[in-house]
Order: structure tokens, then C-alpha cells, then sequence
């Protein structure tokens, strides 16, 4: 993906059937691919402007298509360079020949995301950005759009060069210093430094924090719904899904397997898991199955855990007690509101989790359920905010922290300031690679390898 100054095209809708589909151009040839596939000697003397007309291959003439097509002339153009693009009818074979008429006409196949990699070389995005594409190409949830969008506009970039910047400010301060290596920075100086480097270090962390919030919208949580038989976790998996995925039925023990369902609740993707109730004394089968109710409750983000306030006799009770584990939440829904013995339950070891009266069968307090939901796994962060949604982002983030903790401490107790110029030097690097303003060449391969073809 080096050559830079040819000119790349590729197919840049979905394969197989549709009504439209395009071909997108882009490089310095760009004006005179269309001219030779439209016949017509206008692409550069009418910029910006839809035209329609019929394309035919170049070299052998042949009809492809009735396209409406535009010309754009860099540098004001997604790639920074001249672009253009052919829309024709969508089908297979129609956009194979259009794309073959735009390489015959002197473009080549573009790489996996070679268009978003020309505007990352034209400076027109930094690599957050470039991540923020396939972000938004990929988001399944509405939070999720909203947050790579937010990102696609550089607000992730922008936040991130101010942290940046503060970390350039007081590098340069050390630096100064070095080149008089007889005189000490005078204590206030120091101070100053190590208050200021002290609030880098307070947003970094701040930063790196929100990649639990961005990991878990852009890649969706997973919720077990646990708790004793006959309690409604079926009868919730479905109302949640809004579909009958799940077997309801008031013998207990009816579900063994567990049963996933895909839903967008809040804003958030989720994976609901409905499992085998849990009780003291069951059956081999049963057993096998609150086996496997244990195992996605460990493996889940947030249990769920639901009662049946109405059973007064606590013949079921609340289950074999199953605690909430280390960095996962819970949420305790007591349901069967509509039933006149209902009363709240606090369960052993979940007195701190949220808990709701809910009647599932009544449709009562399910919106209040969905929103603790979203409180208990977002937390109050604001999806707004500059949030790390990719690995590469948390990893460079938290070594940048490091660096700047460790500059912190170096300047506590007054160490060589030759090492704290060099950890305030990586703090930098990992900041500025992050960025894309220095990055190596494999991590920039490895971001536009997960591109899809004509993006
Ligand atoms: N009255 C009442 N019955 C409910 C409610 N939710 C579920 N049920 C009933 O409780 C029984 C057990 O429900 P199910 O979803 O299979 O429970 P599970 O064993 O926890 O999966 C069924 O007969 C449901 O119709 C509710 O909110 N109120
Ligand atoms: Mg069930």
C-alpha cells in the first residue's frame, strides 16, 4: 500500500444484489478514468457537479451501464487527492465491469482501506479517526455510532493532542535544564512541574478508565439472568427480546441449556443469557444445567439476578447463593409484583446491587429494569466524552501514564533529570504513536488491515 501517486478504485458498496452500488476513485488520474469510461471530456472542467451518462468499458467500447457520476478535485476530498465516483445499478456482474472499465481506464484494485489510508497519508485524519471509520461501519448499537461518530470527528484525536501537548510543555522545561546541567531547577519550579505532570497523570487515568465504558459498547456485554426455577427469567429473556426465544412454563426446571438472545437494550448490544434455575436438590439433568447456569454467570459482565417475590413459603427461596464476582455487576429484579404475597427480597451477598420490583407477566417496571441495566454497566460516564473504544488506544494510554507517573515520582525525590526528561520523552511517544504522528509502519499495516475493501 506504498505506491502513493497512482490511481486506486474500488468497489465501495456491499457485494451481491442492490439497487445502487458504487465505484470509487481516487488519485491523480481520477478526472480522466471517468472521462474515458463516460466518453466525455468535461470530469474536470465540471467539478462537484452529478452528471449521468453511459459508461462503457475504454478499450472495447462495450455498454455497461446508465451512471450517474462526480468528479472532485484534491486536496478538499476525503482522500485529500482527486476523486471521483460511479453509481450504476448494483448487481455483481454490473459493478465488476464497471470497476474492470476504471482499471482498464488507468486506476488499480485498491487494498483493504487504502482510501482511508491516503487520507491518513494527506493529514486530512489522524489514526484515531481512521479507527473511528471502521468503528461506525461495524457499531451495532446506537451508543456505539454515537461514540465512533464522535471519534470520526476527532474529538478523541483533539483530547488526546491536548494531553499531548501539556506532556511537550513540560518535557521542554526539563529539557532546558539539561543544557545546564550545574544548576538545579529551582524547588518551586519543581513543584510546579510535578503539580502540573501530576493532572496529565489524573486525565490519562481518567482515559484509560473509559476503555471499559468503550470496549463495552463497541463489542457489546454479556448478561447472565440467573436465579431459582419458576422465578420468570424466561418469561424476561423473552419480554427483553421481544420475542419467544425461551420455553415459559410454571413446572420448574424447564429450561436446562442456556439460551441467548441478541438485543439492543439502552443504547448498549447485549448478549442475554437465559439459564437453568438454581435450587438445592436437583435432579441429574438439572444439575448438569445449573453446572452450565454457573458457568455463564462467571463469564458474564453483569448478572442478573431474579426472584419471585410472591413465593412467600420460600419453599424455592433465593437460590443456592451465587455472588457477584470481582469487576462484574448485579442487579436483582424481585419479580411477580402483580401477586398479592409480594414482597421485596434482599438476598445474601447482594445487598449492595440495585434491586427492582418488577412484574414481567404484568409488563410492570421493565423500562426502570432497562435503565438500571444501562446505569449498573455505563456508569455516569458520559458517552460524549473522549472514551477509548480500541486495545492499541488503552495500551498506548496507560503507557503514557506510566511514563508520566514515573517522571511524577522521579521529580518527588529530586532524581537525575536526564531520567525524568527520558520518561517524560516516552509518555510523549506513546501519545504521539497513538496519534499517528510517529507511528511504525506495522502498527499503521496492522490498523488498515481490518479495513473492508473501498473504504
Ligand atoms: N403472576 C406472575 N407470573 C409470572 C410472572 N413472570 C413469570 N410468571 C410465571 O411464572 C412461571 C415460571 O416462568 P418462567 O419464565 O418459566 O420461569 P423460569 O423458570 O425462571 O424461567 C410461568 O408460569 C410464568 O407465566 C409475573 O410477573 N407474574
Ligand atoms: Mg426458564
Amino acid at each position: 500500500m506504498d505506491g502513493r501517486g497512482d490511481t486506486i478504485a474500488a468497489i465501495a458498496t456491499a457485494r451481491g444484489e442492490a439497487a445502487l452500488g458504487i465505484v470509487r476513485v481516487s488519485g491523480p488520474a481520477a478526472a480522466q478514468v471517468l472521462e474515458r469510461i463516460l466518453h466525455r471530456r468535461r470530469a474536470a472542467q465540471a467539478p462537484r457537479r452529478i452528471w449521468f451518462g453511459r459508461a462503457c468499458h475504454p478499450v472495447t467500447g462495450e455498454p455497461i451501464d446508465d451512471v450517474l457520476c462526480f468528479f472532485c478535485p484534491g486536496p478538499d476530498t476525503a482522500t485529500g487527492e482527486d476523486t471521483a465516483e460511479i453509481q450504476g445499478h448494483g448487481g455483481p456482474l454490473v459493478m465488476a465491469r464497471l470497476l474492470e472499465a476504471a482499471l482498464a481506464a488507468g486506476a488499480r484494485p485498491a487494498g483493504p482501506g487504502e482510501f482511508t489510508f491516503r487520507a491518513f497519508l494527506n493529514g486530512r485524519i489522524d489514526l484515531t479517526q481512521a479507527e473511528a471509520v471502521m468503528e461506525l461501519i461495524g457499531a451495532r448499537s446506537e451508543k456505539a455510532a454515537r461514540l465512533a461518530l464522535a471519534h470520526l470527528e476527532g474529538g478523541l484525536g483533539e483530547a488526546l493532542s491536548k494531553h499531548l501537548d501539556r506532556l511537550v510543555a513540560a518535557s521542554a522545561q526539563v529539557e532546558a535544564s539539561l543544557d545546564f546541567p550545574d544548576e538545579d531547577l529551582p524547588l518551586v519550579e519543581v513543584r510546579d512541574l510535578a503539580d502540573a505532570l501530576r493532572e496529565v497523570a489524573r486525565d490519562l487515568a481518567r482515559s484509560a478508565d473509559s476503555f471499559a465504558l468503550g470496549s463495552l459498547l463497541t463489542r457489546g456485554a454479556i448478561v447472565a439472568i440467573v436465579g431459582p426455577p419458576n422465578a420468570g427469567k424466561s418469561s424476561l429473556l423473552n419480554a427483553l427480546s421481544r420475542c419467544d426465544r425461551a420455553l415459559v412454563d410454571h413446572e420448574p426446571g424447564t429450561t436446562r441449556d442456556p439460551i441467548e438472545a441478541h438485543v439492543e437494550l439502552g443504547g448498549i448490544p447485549l448478549t442475554l443469557i437465559d439459564t437453568a434455575g438454581l435450587r438445592p436438590d436437583p435432579g441429574r439433568i438439572e444439575a448438569r444445567g445449573m453446572e452450565r447456569t454457573k458457568r455463564a454467570a462467571r463469564g458474564a459482565d453483569l448478572v442478573l439476578l431474579v426472584l419471585d417475590g410472591a413465593d412467600g413459603d420460600g419453599a424455592i427461596g433465593d437460590g443456592p447463593g451465587l455472588a457477584i464476582g470481582a469487576g462484574q455487576r448485579g442487579l436483582v429484579a424481585v419479580n411477580k409484583k402483580d401477586l398479592p404475597g409480594w414482597r421485596d427480597r434482599i438476598p445474601a451477598g447482594w445487598e449492595d446491587a440495585p434491586r427492582l420490583g418488577v412484574s414481567v407477566l404484568k409488563d410492570e417496571g421493565l423500562p426502570e429494569l432497562v435503565s438500571a441495566l444501562s446505569r449498573a454497566l455505563c456508569g455516569d460516564v458520559d458517552p460524549q466524552a473522549a472514551v477509548l473504544t480500541t486495545r492499541r488506544q488503552h495500551a498506548a494510554v496507560s503507557l503514557a501514564l506510566r511514563h508520566v507517573e514515573c517522571a511524577v515520582a522521579g521529580l518527588e525525590r529530586r532524581a537525575d533529570m536526564e531520567l525524568v526528561a527520558a520518561d517524560l520523552r516516552w509518555g510523549r511517544d506513546a501519545l504521539a504513536d497513538l496519534l499517528g504522528r510517529s507511528a511504525t509502519d506495522e502498527v499503521v499495516a496492522a490498523i488498515f488491515s481490518t479495513f473492508c475493501l473501498g473504504k
